[in-house]
């Protein structure tokens, strides 16, 4: 991938993927939802110049009609491997909660983890925490690492923790040592993007998630200087043997930002859904929409917001402040 312009193709593609989605904000049918950004994204994703083949995607080849794993995507071109989330927090959008994207990372052969969609515990920081935090260590432990590199105590931290039943105690953990929480509803993948961003007042992302968002969080934090821990948590045989299949058996194996998303050319990107801390979401007006994309390209070291006005139809242009 050596293209420079590529990554505004990319661009496009999560924007069409939103833009779809976000029409059907509010409506309570997140399959419905889901499956307006996959096909959207799928059909965007045949005019970009790629020889693409989707690692992480909408399941395997028998339970998923697009975005299969192993479909080949692009009308030709260079050879890249995609991890996509067509529209991640189908929830989010069905209610019009915040934070909903539609994202995708893209990467040279081989430079993204073939993770299966199972879960992941996971510890997320940013760049000034890189390096002094253990996903094994206790979370006070954890929490006072975090405190010291940015400079402030423990009950000024703000750790988001995905509302589950199953985090009863790291959240009881993190109330025990005073830093705040904030629980989110989804999105566990834009919680950790924020991670790595100063003045998102977002300091950490503790707890399990999917297994597929955390090797896309990893490529965002390559490009970002953050770091993400994860190791796989299979809840019955079945998930164990198809984590084995691809390799992960290793339940006590913690992964790391570059073991989950290795390689040397990777392009992340993602636009707002539904608004939320980093990015806005999509706003329809007469004759077209706008929208908000984050793009980092890993060996370029650029990270954009862009900002992209969409007009459906040139002869009767939107209304809209430039
Ligand atoms: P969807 O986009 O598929 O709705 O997933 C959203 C999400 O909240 C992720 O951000 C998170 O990693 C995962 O689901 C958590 O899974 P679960 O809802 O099963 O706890």
């Amino acid at each position: 991938m050596h293209r420079d312009d590529l990554f505004l193709e990319f661009v496009r593609v999560v924007e069409k993927a939103a833009m779809a989605c976000a029409r059907t904000m509010g409506q309570g049918d997140r399959k419905y939802s889901d499956q307006v950004a996959v096909e959207s994204m799928r059909q965007e994703m045949e005019s970009v110049d790629i020889d693409g083949t989707i690692v992480i995607g909408e399941g395997e080849r028998d339970e998923a009609p697009m975005l299969f794993i192993g479909e080949k995507v692009g009308k030709g071109g260079f050879a890249v491997d995609i991890a996509v989330d067509p529209l991640e927090g189908t929830n989010l959008c069905a209610t019009g909660a915040t934070n909903a994207i539609a994202v995708l990372a893209a990467s040279d052969k081989g430079g993204l983890l073939n993770a299966p969609d199972i879960y992941m515990d996971k510890i997320v920081v940013g760049p000034s925490c890189k390096g002094r935090v253990d996903l094994k260590a206790p979370v006070a432990d954890n929490l006072s690492a975090i405190a010291k590199a940015l400079d402030r105590d423990v009950e000024d931290l703000v750790v988001v923790v995905l509302d589950r039943p199953r985090h009863e105690r790291i959240i009881a953990e993190i109330r025990r040592v005073g830093a705040r929480i904030r629980l989110i509803g989804d999105g566990d993948l834009s919680a950790g993007i924020s991670a790595a961003v100063r003045g998102t007042n977002v300091h950490a992302v503790m707890g399990i998630g999917g297994a597929p968002e955390g090797v896309i969080t990893a490529a965002a934090l390559r490009c970002l200087g953050g770091e993400i821990q994860a190791r796989f948590r299979y809840r019955s045989d079945d998930e164990r043997a198809r984590g084995e299949r691809m390799g992960h058996g290793d339940e006590d194996r913690v992964y790391t930002t570059e073991e989950l998303a290795p390689g040397e050319n990777l392009v992340f990107a993602a636009t707002g859904v539904t608004a939320g801390d980093l990015l806005q979401g999509v706003r329809f007006f007469g004759g077209g929409a706008r929208t908000h994309s984050l793009v980092m390209a890993y060996q370029t070291k650029q990270v954009r917001f862009v900002d992209t006005v969409h007009m459906f139809d040139r002869d009767s242009p939107p209304r809209v402040r430039l």
